[in-house]
C-alpha cells in the first residue's frame, strides 16, 4: 500500500456525502467485555442483525479478531453480501478507527488515516491500550489497495465530522477543540487540517454534541446532513432536559450561518428517545477494568435516532423500544423518500457508548466526473 505525503485537496480528492453511491460498508466485530455486557454476546447478536440489514443493500465486510474469528464466521457465514476478514482491534468503532474514504473525478478512491487516541487518551479517553485500533485504517486501505494519506500529530474520529460533499463540514467544539484531542493546535489550524483532508472550504462549529456522549460530543450522534444545506438535529422542547441548551445553541448556529456555497440551512428536528438509562443488571454484566469507562445505572445514555447509516437505496436506523420510535421512522422516511428505512434494535449498541453510525464506515464507490 502506498502512503502519500501530500493531502487529498492537493491531489483533487474529497470526502463525498454519505448518500453518494457506496462500494461497501465496513464493520468490526464487538467483543471487549469491559465495554459490552456478558462478554459481548448480546451485542454480537445485535451486530449480526445490523450487518444483515445493511447487506440487503450493499456488501459488508466485518473485521474480527483471531480469537473471535470462528464465532463471527459461524454467525455470518453464508449470509449473502457479507464477508468476514481477520483484523486485530481494541473495539468495534470503525467509524472512528477506520479510514475516511476520499474520491476524485477520475474514478479513484483513497483513504485518510487520522490519529486515534481512544477518544481522549489518558485525559478522559475510554480505554487503553488502543494500539490495534490505530492500525485499523491502514489495514482496511491495504485490503482495498487504496493509497493512504496520514495526518501527522492530528487526532480525529470519523464520528466527529459530517460533510455534504459540496465544501462544508459540520463538527462540534466540544470534541474537536477538546484539550484531549489536538491541544497543540488552534481552532484555525484545526480548520486548516480539515479543509486539506476533506477538501472543504467551510467548517461549521456546533458548540456541543448530545448530553453525556462519552466521545465528547460527536456530531454523528446529534446532527447530520440529510441533503445539501439540509440537516437533521436531535431535539427536545423540555427546558429541564440537559439537552435543551445544547439543542438551542446548535439551532442558533445553524440558523445564523450559511454553508460553503452560501446557502442557508434547512433544519429538521428529530426527537430524542427516553431519557434512557442502563439497568442495574445491564451494568453488572460489564467487566470492571481500571482505566475503562465505568457503567452505572444513574448515568443517562446518549441515545439518538440521528446515529443512522445511509446505504445504497436504504437507511439503517436504531430503534429503542421507545414511544418515539415510530415518529423517528416517519421523519426519516419523509426526509429520504427514495430510500427504504429499516430500523434495527439499538439498545445493546447504545449500552456500549454509541450506535449504528459509530459502528460502521461506508466506502464510497469510485465515479468518473
Ligand atoms: O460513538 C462512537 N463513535 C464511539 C463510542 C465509543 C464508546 C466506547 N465505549
Amino acid at each position: 500500500m502506498t502512503t502519500l505525503n501530500s493531502t487529498p485537496r492537493a491531489d483533487g480528492f474529497y470526502m463525498p456525502a454519505e448518500w453518494a453511491q457506496q462500494t461497501q460498508t465496513w464493520m468490526i466485530w464487538p467483543e471487549r467485555p469491559d465495554n459490552w455486557r456478558l462478554g459481548g454476546k448480546p451485542v454480537q447478536r445485535a451486530h449480526v442483525t445490523l450487518a444483515k440489514a445493511i447487506a440487503r443493500f450493499e456488501p459488508v465486510t466485518v473485521g474480527v479478531s483471531a480469537a473471535q474469528y470462528d464465532n463471527a464466521k459461524a454467525q455470518l457465514d453464508g449470509v449473502p453480501n457479507i464477508r468476514v476478514v481477520e483484523m486485530s482491534n481494541n473495539d468495534a468503532w470503525v467509524r472512528d478507527t477506520g479510514p475516511t474514504f476520499v474520491i476524485n473525478d477520475k474514478g479513484e478512491v483513497r483513504g485518510v488515516d487520522w490519529g486515534f487516541n481512544a477518544w481522549g487518551g489518558f485525559d478522559g479517553g475510554l480505554y487503553s491500550p488502543w494500539n490495534l485500533d490505530e492500525q485499523v485504517a491502514s489495514k482496511i486501505l491495504e485490503i482495498e489497495r487504496s493509497p493512504r494519506y496520514v495526518t501527522e500529530d492530528f487526532v480525529l474520529e470519523g464520528g466527529s465530522i459530517h460533510v455534504d460533499g459540496e465544501g462544508t463540514v459540520i463538527t462540534t467544539e466540544e470534541c474537536l477543540l477538546n484539550r484531549n484531542r489536538n491541544s497543540h493546535l488552534s481552532r484555525e489550524q484545526i480548520e486548516a487540517v480539515l479543509c486539506e483532508h476533506l477538501s472543504v472550504e467551510k467548517v461549521i462549529w456546533l458548540p456541543d454534541g448530545l448530553f453525556n456522549d462519552e466521545t465528547d460530543g460527536h456530531v454523528d450522534n446529534f446532527c447530520c446532513y440529510v441533503g445539501p444545506a439540509e440537516v437533521l438535529l436531535a431535539w427536545t422542547d423540555d427546558p429541564k432536559d440537559p439537552n435543551f441548551p445544547r439543542c438551542q445553541a446548535a439551532m442558533k448556529v445553524l440558523e445564523s450561518t450559511r454553508d460553503a456555497k452560501g446557502r442557508p440551512f434547512v433544519v429538521h428536528k428529530m426527537p430524542i428517545p427516553g431519557p434512557l438509562y442502563a439497568t442495574e443488571e445491564e451494568c453488572a454484566g460489564v467487566d470492571q477494568v481500571h482505566g475503562s469507562q465505568e457503567r452505572t445505572p444513574s448515568v443517562r445514555l446518549a441515545g439518538s435516532y440521528v446515529n443512522f447509516l445511509i446505504v445504497n437505496g436504504g437507511l439503517v436506523a436504531p430503534s429503542f423500544d421507545d414511544p418515539h420510535d415510530e415518529t423517528a421512522r416517519e421523519i426519516l422516511q419523509r426526509l429520504f423518500p427514495e430510500h427504504e428505512v429499516v430500523m434495527v434494535p439499538g439498545r445493546e449498541l447504545l449500552l456500549g457508548g454509541g450506535n449504528i453510525h459509530c459502528l460502521t464506515q461506508q466506502q464510497p464507490a469510485p465515479h468518473k466526473g
